[in-house]
């Protein structure tokens, strides 16, 4: 009953605390912005001191009262940015940059710090300001990387759920900072960059306007390695001028002769000349649960290396098991040109291999990077003001059992942190369980968002009312079984090699017929002019293109978000849990304004509103805040 309890509570069911939090409480937004920017800053600032972090903290962890140092520059001018590979893509185009990938000597490298690594290890949580920081640093020193990995997968929708930040204002502000190093981006095909399929005009707008605000690089993928969904996400990225990474994403295991498997060699090399015949500019491995070993490495990558002999290849992997180091050197003598890293303070576990120990694993080898990646230790400071998100809180080792279960690393902390925070941190390995099972009756999936988070939901249903796959075969048509289930087998997110199995798919439709083909074919597509008139009726004149597709993609959460001012100027530890009283500080708004703020006192609680009063100092000017305490 214990168990039973704890994972019927809400955030458990939920499957992750980073897609329904908002829909779950609007209450948040309940509250009366004051016009102007200053205002609505104080309001947030009075409102955390009453009522505690606007954004769930999963962890009794507090981000310390400090800003990390910064590394230093060893440069005239922050913007002042020695060449990279942007310049060379920016002068070429994406088939003269793939040309110039291939004929480069050595390994070469994509930094994920700014996306996968914190998607993996911090539950997506960082924030622009802390980017912003650190970018001159990378622009100068790291301008050897062939691109950066800094936008798209789940950073779009956390960034305006729990961070109250524009993504497409923290794309422009990174690409200022760093004019050189190429961006690259995680689209999921068809679903852009949520979890579920949207209209094909959606898609194609979202890509037109990436690059319109500074993204290069587009790696494409879908959960289901679904052609025709990758093909949409190929195209529009095609269509809007980016250079196009479409993206095998990799399960299973093609070193192993004895598996009985769909995910053999020959399905994924059919899949890369699929790919390569769309008009793929780079083609990406994408082992997003940590699977290649380094034999498997060898032969899908030297494979593919063989037939298509003028592709780049990019390998992506995660460190869930702790082999991840091995697979890059392999990965590079089989042929591949860039892989994926993450710098050290960001890396290992369920994020990608440390940057640092793949260059010096190919030192001196044919492979050599010629970079010179420094081991920067400021980085590991910041990830100190996320303390709240650290997954390492709950895990506290790699696992190897990740070649049965095959979880995403992005969704295994968050597994586990939920597991842990409802009590189950021990009993982890029920869900882990329960996912293989899942699995299973699903007819073996292809498991990356959003395909993984409903193997993730069955799991969790499957423990919550403890049942085994014998029994959801069986009752498959009565069972209240989580909506993500029945819209996947309605097609809605595409489909697997062989279809979804029967009879359990008819059992679970009940009647209702599936979705034929590609799903997005027969949405209608969304009327960007009426959604923009929509929008400004709702939030005034300011509403750009870029907000028409936040709004598009996201239109709950984008509704919540412009409830908020100018969080995002704040530092994160005030962001996360309010200021200190007494503690005086600054907050640059825009260059050359700066606001001086100084909390004074919470007043008491006046019982006949519930509100409390928040006594500021504001430039000087004493500031009484109401506020309702929701206690
Ligand atoms: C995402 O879709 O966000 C992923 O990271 C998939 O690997
Ligand atoms: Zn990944």
């Amino acid at each position: 009953p214990f168990l039973l309890n704890v994972i019927q509570n809400d955030t458990f069911l939920h499957g992750t605390i980073t897609t329904q939090f908002i829909d779950n409480n609007p209450q948040l937004f309940q509250m009366q912005p004051s016009q102007n920017r200053a205002g609505r800053l104080m309001y947030y600032l009075a409102e955390v001191m009453v009522n505690g972090p606007s954004t769930p903290l999963p962890t009794t962890s507090k981000p310390p009262y400090f800003e990390p140092e910064l590394p230093p520059l060893f440069a005239e001018s922050p913007t002042n940015a020695p060449t990279g590979w942007r310049n060379l893509l920016l002068e070429g185009g994406p088939e003269e940059f793939a040309r110039a990938i291939r004929e480069h000597k050595g390994l070469l490298l994509t930094d994920t710090t700014m996306r996968d690594a914190h998607q993996s290890l911090l539950a997506t949580r960082v924030r622009t300001y802390d980017l912003e920081r650190i970018a001159p640093f990378v622009s100068h020193h790291l301008n050897g990387l062939l691109s950066i990995e800094n936008w798209g997968g789940a950073t779009f929708d956390v960034a305006m759920r729990f961070l109250h930040e524009c993504p497409w204002s923290r794309l422009r502000a990174l690409r200022e900072l760093i004019p050189n190093i190429p961006f690259q981006m995680l689209l999921r095909g068809a679903n852009g960059v949520g979890y579920t399929t949207y209209p094909d005009n959606v898609v194609r707008k979202f890509c037109e306007l990436a690059v319109r605000n500074g993204m290069d690089i587009f790696r494409v993928f879908d959960s289901m390695n679904y052609l025709p969904n990758l093909q949409l996400g190929m195209e529009a990225v095609g269509d809007a001028g980016g250079v196009i990474e479409g993206a095998i994403s990799y399960t299973g295991d093609v070193s192993d002769p004895t598996r009985v498997t769909k995910y053999d060699l020959k399905y994924y090399l059919e899949l890369a000349d699929e790919l390569v015949k769309i008009g793929t500019h780079i083609l990406c491995i994408k082992d997003m649960a940590g699977l290649l070993k380094p034999q498997a490495a060898k032969i899908l990558v030297g494979e593919i290396r063989e037939r298509h002999p003028d592709i780049p290849i990019h390998v992506h992997t995660h460190d869930t098991s702790g082999a991840g180091e091995l697979w890059g050197s392999a990965a590079a003598e089989a042929g591949a040109d860039i892989v994926d890293g993450a710098i050290d303070s960001m890396s290992g576990m369920t994020s990608q291999p440390s940057i640092g120990a793949l260059v010096t694993s190919c030192e001196r080898t044919p492979h050599d990077t010629g970079t010179n990646i420094l081991l920067c230790e400021q980085v590991l400071q910041a990830r100190h003001l996320y303390a709240p998100f650290e997954c390492t809180v709950t895990m506290k080792s790699g696992d190897s059992s990740v070649f049965k279960h095959e979880i995403p690393g992005g969704q295994y902390t968050n597994l586990h942190f939920q597991a842990h925070s409802m009590g189950l941190g021990n009993q982890f390995f029920k869900i882990k369980d329960k996912y293989i099972e899942a699995n299973k009756l699903f007819g073996d999936l292809v498991k990356v968002t959003p395909s993984s988070k409903v193997v993730g939901d069955m799991a969790q249903f499957m423990v919550q009312n403890d049942l085994s796959a014998d029994d959801v075969l069986e009752r498959a048509d009565e069972l209240s079984l989580p909506q993500s289930v029945i819209d996947m087998m309605k097609g809605l997110i595409g489909y697997p090699p062989g279809g979804f199995p029967e009879p359990l798919r008819s059992k679970i439709l009940r009647g209702e017929s599936p979705i034929e083909g590609r799903p997005g074919a027969s949405m209608p597509p969304v009327d960007f002019d009426s959604l923009k008139q929509e929008l400004v009726e709702e939030h005034g004149n300011s509403i750009t293109e870029e907000d028409v597709m936040s709004a598009a993609m996201y239109p709950k959460v984008f509704g919540g978000y412009v409830y908020y001012g100018p969080v995002d100027k704040l530092d994160t530890p005030r962001f996360l849990i309010g200021p200190k009283i007494a503690d005086e500080f600054k907050v640059t708004l825009e260059p050359g304004k700066t606001l001086h703020i100084k909390p004074l006192a919470i007043g008491d609680l006046k019982p006949e509103t519930g509100e409390r009063e928040v006594f500021m100092e504001l430039n000087g000017q004493i500031r009484t805040i109401l506020v309702k305490d929701k206690e």
